[in-house]
């Protein structure tokens, strides 16, 4: 019988900017606490990065600073395969191959592609319509169990495994079919500035996220311009998205119930609230920020690790891309 500490997880983040305070709590903090009970393997996406325009300067300081901060964050290279995508072609060479079972048809109905093609109208590129099969290769190299991804990719989750189905049923077995992996507390943090929407990395407005890297004042002054309501009471109801955003954020960082916070704030106005929010924020975040100057101070224990690490995704995944490669018919490599 399988435990769970043989089973796989795989996720991967893109180098796109600095780390919210949405992807932090809502993603990179469950892969930290996840890491003791599975076997995990996590990536910077650096290939998925290219498929919007990049700065290539940029992409190249971005790439190291997700790898740090995912280490800042706590991800440990002792319990989890770490490692930067491009650094394994394996990546590149499963995409083409998965490409053939992909089809036309549905990779046409992602509504991230469709999205994406509306923001970026003069560069609709193959790969922003390819970008699922990539991130499906990533996935089933590794043979991974679960997948630890928000609501955003869950669509492409579902085709990873329709494309995974397809290849066992024309080739024969070899693919494990992924599960989506939910973790016990999500958050879905929204932005500050308007609550109806996901805090986000790529916002014009630069009050309507928390970076992690946002020293305190920082983070306190986004805070108090947080937009709330007329109302002022502190409490969890509905029609107070931005009072329930920021309760949502306290209780995951303070992990207090709602009904502990309705209780601590009783009495007081939405002034104080906020700044406990901002310094409880801030509190949390400030190992992260001490961790990751550490880091990027020392590039040659960074450029050790993602070597490392790199090593080892390669040993896993090379094996999955020789099957696929039998599989399929091509004539062994000599
Ligand atoms: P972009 O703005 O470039 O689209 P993003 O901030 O939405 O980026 P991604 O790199 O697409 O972030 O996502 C990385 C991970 O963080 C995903 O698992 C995603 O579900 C999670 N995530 C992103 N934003 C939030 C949020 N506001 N609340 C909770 N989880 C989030
Ligand atoms: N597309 C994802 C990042 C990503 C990923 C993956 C997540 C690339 N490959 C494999 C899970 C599994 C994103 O933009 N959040």
């Amino acid at each position: 019988m399988e435990t769970q500490e043989n089973k796989v997880i795989f996720s991967a983040i893109q180098p796109t900017g600095t780390f919210t305070l949405g992807n932090y709590i809502g993603a990179v903090r469950n892969w930290v606490n996840i890491q003791d009970e599975y076997r995990c393997i996590y990536a910077i996406a650096d290939l998925h990065a290219i498929t919007v325009k990049q700065e290539p300067a940029k992409l190249r300081q971005h790439t190291l600073e997700a790898f740090a901060l995912l280490m800042a964050c706590g991800i440990d290279p002792e319990k989890s395969v770490m490692f930067i995508q491009s650094h394994n072609k394996c990546h590149a060479e499963m995409n083409w191959i998965l490409s053939c079972s992909a089809q036309f048809g549905e990779l046409s109905r992602m509504t991230q592609f469709k999205a994406k093609s509306e923001k970026h109208p003069d560069d609709i590129n193959a790969g922003l319509f390819t970008y699922p099969v990539l991130m499906a290769g990533d996935i089933l190299l590794y043979q991974a169990d679960l997948v630890p991804i928000g609501d955003d990719q869950k669509q492409h989750l579902e085709l990873a495994r329709n494309i995974a189905q397809r290849f066992n049923q024309k080739y024969g077995e070899l693919f494990k079919i992924p599960d989506p992996y939910i973790p016990k507390v999500g958050a879905r943090i929204k932005s500050l500035q308007d609550p109806t929407k996901k805090m986000s990395k790529s916002d014009e407005n630069p009050n309507s996220c928390i970076l992690i890297l946002d020293d305190k004042d920082t983070v306190i002054r986004k805070f108090k311009r947080a937009v709330t309501d007329s109302d002022t009471v502190v409490r969890y109801a509905e029609g107070k998205d931005g009072i329930n955003n920021l309760m949502s954020i306290y209780s995951a960082v303070t992990g207090k119930g709602y009904d502990e916070i309705e209780r601590e704030f009783e009495g007081k106005g939405y002034g104080d609230f906020k700044l406990a929010v901002g310094e409880a924020v801030a509190d949390s975040l400030e190992p992260v920020r001490t961790k990751f100057a550490e880091l990027m101070n020392d590039k040659a224990y960074l450029k050790e690790v993602y070597t490392n690490g790199v090593q080892a995704a390669e040993r896993i995944s090379r094996k999955t891309m020789t099957k696929a490669y039998r599989k399929v018919g091509f004539v062994d490599c000599p």
